[in-house]
């Protein structure tokens, strides 16, 4: 297996057959993108977006299309759960079988399964708790050409992965999550998502088309606010208090934190309808064992995890109660 200086110098030479799938919904993988693009020239065409969870099937299909034989296959902020653990093994044993190298960086918390299966891996980073994925690359990147315009992005990659808080920089970073999550509804998304990492490269946050996505994921946005507010529900668990909404069209973290802010409660949820996803924020109190109770993964404080289907939102709903009341005791 390479080590980091090792892979660095691979990849630098061998750019033009690397292909990158990068998780497509956050700076942090936008971002990750990006750093592959300016450190290691690799082409935006040879990079491509994903999410875990059971979409990693677009992965897994992409893949087949691409047949990539001999090349380099770079994974950036994939995180993989343990219901996901047999895709994984089909993905990595398919590149393994037809001769490519594979990188696999990322942050989130592997287990067992996806360990072993990820130890097949030509690099490995992976778990590195107070690192997202734009932070390990930088990392890596920064000894070939240390420049400050990845310094800047890496900052902003890390305050809104981390759900950290900063005065200078809040705005901009809600304005690229708000654009990724409306680029995600659309059908061209790729080509936009290029966009939108050619762009961070540059460090033109505040380039028109980042604007004029944000707008419109901000109306689309508006319609649901209210309805969602105006259904939440709140539970107290023992100690915890649990406040759960439901809908479509906002962004998770935008959504948790309207329902933090209504409700001032220990953990808010959100169950995204229209993805048939659910995300947890804890506030002070942790919530990565009941993203996992559902087979999900992220971090103490920012988790998710698909949901099996949404067939009644009361059952759905009643169903997070009944999870929560095992894991808040
Ligand atoms: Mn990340």
């Amino acid at each position: 297996m390479h080590n980091a200086k090792g892979f660095a110098d691979f990849l630098l030479r061998n750019a033009e057959r690397t292909y990158c799938f990068v998780h497509e919904q956050d700076l942090d993988g936008i971002a990750s993108a990006a750093m592959l693009a300016h450190f290691f020239n690799v082409p935006l065409s040879n990079i491509f977006f994903g999410r875990p969870g059971k979409r990693m099937a677009e992965i897994l299909k992409r893949i087949n299309e691409l047949k990539p034989k001999g090349k380099i296959i770079v994974f950036a902020d994939i995180a993989t759960n343990p219901s996901v653990t047999g895709m994984l093994n089909k993905i990595i044993s398919s590149l393994k079988a037809n001769g490519n190298y594979i990188a696999w960086i990322d942050h989130h918390p592997l287990g067992n399964e996806s360990r072993k299966i990820l130890n097949r891996c030509d690099f490995l980073v992976a778990e590195d708790k107070d690192k997202c994925a734009s932070d390990i690359i930088y990392g890596i990147g920064k000894g070939i050409r240390n420049d400050k315009s990845m310094a800047r992005l890496d900052l902003l990659a890390h305050i809104s992965d981390f759900n950290l808080k900063d005065k200078k920089y809040d705005k901009v970073i809600a304005e690229i999550a708000g654009a990724i999550h409306y680029i995600n509804g659309r059908k061209d998304k790729e080509k936009l998502l290029r966009k939108m990492a050619m762009l961070v490269e540059a460090n033109r946050y505040n380039d028109k088309f980042i604007k004029n996505a944000y707008k419109k994921y901000s109306m689309l946005r508006e319609a649901e606010i209210g309805k969602m507010l105006g259904r939440l529900q709140l539970h107290k668990i023992n100690k915890t208090s649990i406040a759960i909404g439901y809908g479509k069209n906002i962004s998770s973290g935008d959504a948790c934190a309207l329902i933090h802010e209504k409700t001032n409660c220990d953990v808010s949820v959100f169950i995204n309808t229209e993805s048939s996803t659910i995300h947890f924020r804890g506030y002070g109190t942790e919530c990565l064992n009941i993203a996992k109770v559902y087979g999900g993964n992220g971090h103490e404080y920012a988790s998710g995890a698909d949901l099996p289907g949404i067939k009644s939102i009361r059952q759905t709903i009643k169903e997070v109660v009944s999870k929560a009341k095992k894991v808040y005791r």
